[in-house]
C-alpha cells in the first residue's frame, strides 16, 4: 500500500507587500515571500520542490510552493493570469527565478531568487512561445522563444547576451527543448504529429547533430527528462487512458533508444515529472485537479502521494528551495 506523507492546505493567505499587476502598463510588483519565514534556517538540497502551482485565478498571479528542505509552504504573487509562467534558474543561483513572459508586451520578468527583486527582459513578441533553458551551458537560464509563424527560435545567451537564431519547426510543431546529448547545454528540439497519429520529435542536439525519432501518438503529453540518470534527457511520453485503465508512461533510454513503459496516474491528471528524491533521476508524477493530491513515483523512498494547490492551479515544480 502506498503512503500519503505529507498532507497540507493552501493556507495561511500569501502575504503581498505590493498589488495587482494586471494591467499590462504596470510593473510586476516586488515580491512578496512570507517574511514571516525568511528566517528558516536553509539547507541546500538538489530535490526538486514538492510541491508548486500557479494560481491563473483570480486575476492575480499567485504562486505557491513548498521546499522540499524543510517541507515549509511558501506563496507569494508575481504577475497576472494572461501571462505565461517560465521558471528556470535565470541568475544561476542553483535556484529556481520566478519567471513568466507577458506576450502583449513581449517581455519576462524574472523574480531573483537571490533577494526576490526582479527584472525585466524585451525578448520575443506576442505569438511566441516561450522556452526558457540553459542553451549555452553557463548555468543560467536563458530567455528563449519559439516563433511558429517563422519556424525561427530566438534565444538570448546569458553568457554574452548575444542573440542565437535557427530555423527549426513550423507551425503547429511543439517545442521540447532540452539537453538531449548531455554536454550541458540544452537542444533546439520540436515535436510534431505526423501521419498515423504519429508524434515525431526532432532534436538539433548540440554535439551529434539532428535526430528525428517517432515517438508516441496524438494525444500523448511530452514529458522529456532524464530518467535514466545518464546526464541526458530522455524522449518521453504520457499517454493517457480513458475509464479505470491507468494512463501509461513511455520512456525511450538516451543510452540506447530502446524504451520500457509503466502506468502512472488516469485520465485528467496533469504529469509533472522531475526528480523529487534527488537522486539524478526523474520519476513520473502527476497533479491530479479532482483531488488537488500530487503522486510521485519515487525512484528512491517509495512514492510520494501529497495534498496541495487548487484544482485550477498549473502545477510547475522546480527547484526553488528558497
Ligand atoms: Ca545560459
Ligand atoms: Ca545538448
Ligand atoms: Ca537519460
Ligand atoms: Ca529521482
Amino acid at each position: 500500500m502506498q503512503r500519503r506523507l505529507f498532507l497540507a492546505s493552501c493556507d495561511p493567505a500569501p502575504v503581498r507587500t505590493t498589488g495587482d499587476s494586471s494591467s499590462t502598463k504596470a510593473a510586476p510588483p516586488n515580491s512578496l515571500l512570507d517574511p514571516a519565514r525568511v528566517s528558516l534556517v536553509y539547507r541546500a538540497t538538489r530535490e526538486t520542490d514538492c510541491c508548486a502551482t500557479c494560481h491563473p485565478n483570480p486575476s492575480a498571479g499567485e504562486w505557491w510552493y513548498r521546499k522540499s528542505s524543510d517541507g515549509q509552504t511558501r506563496a507569494g504573487q508575481f504577475g497576472s493570469s494572461s501571462d505565461v509562467i517560465t521558471p528556470g534558474d535565470f541568475t544561476g543561483d542553483g535556484k529556481t527565478d520566478l519567471a513568466f513572459f507577458r506576450p502583449a508586451e513581449g517581455r519576462w520578468y524574472v523574480l531573483r531568487s537571490d533577494n526576490d527583486s526582479y527584472f525585466a527582459i524585451q525578448f520575443g513578441q506576442a505569438g511566441d512561445i516561450p522556452m526558457p533553458a540553459d542553451f549555452d551551458g553557463d548555468g543560467k537560464t536563458d530567455a528563449a522563444v519559439f516563433r511558429p509563424s517563422e519556424g525561427l527560435w530566438f534565444i538570448l545567451r546569458s553568457s554574452d547576451t548575444g542573440v542565437t537564431f535557427a530555423q527549426f519547426g513550423t507551425v503547429g510543431d511543439q517545442p521540447v527543448a532540452a539537453d538531449y546529448d548531455g554536454d550541458g547545454k540544452a537542444d533546439i528540439a520540436i515535436v510534431r504529429n505526423i501521419s498515423g497519429n504519429i508524434r515525431q520529435w526532432w532534436i538539433q542536439r548540440t554535439t551529434l547533430g539532428i535526430a528525428v525519432l517517432n515517438f508516441g501518438v496524438t494525444g500523448d503529453i511530452t514529458v522529456p527528462g532524464d530518467y535514466t540518470g545518464d546526464g541526458k534527457a530522455d524522449v518521453a511520453v504520457f499517454h493517457p487512458n480513458t475509464g479505470q485503465t491507468p494512463s501509461e508512461w513511455y520512456i525511450l533510454r538516451s543510452e540506447d533508444f530502446s524504451y520500457f513503459s509503466f502506468p502512472w496516474g488516469q485520465l485528467g491528471d496533469v504529469p509533472v515529472p522531475a526528480d523529487y528524491d534527488g537522486d539524478g533521476k526523474f520519476e513520473a508524477g502527476v497533479f491530479r485537479p479532482s483531488d488537488t493530491v500530487w503522486y510521485i513515483n519515487q525512484t528512491t523512498g517509495g512514492p510520494l502521494f501529497t495534498q496541495f494547490g487548487l484544482g485550477t492551479d498549473k502545477p510547475v515544480p522546480s527547484l526553488y528551495n528558497r
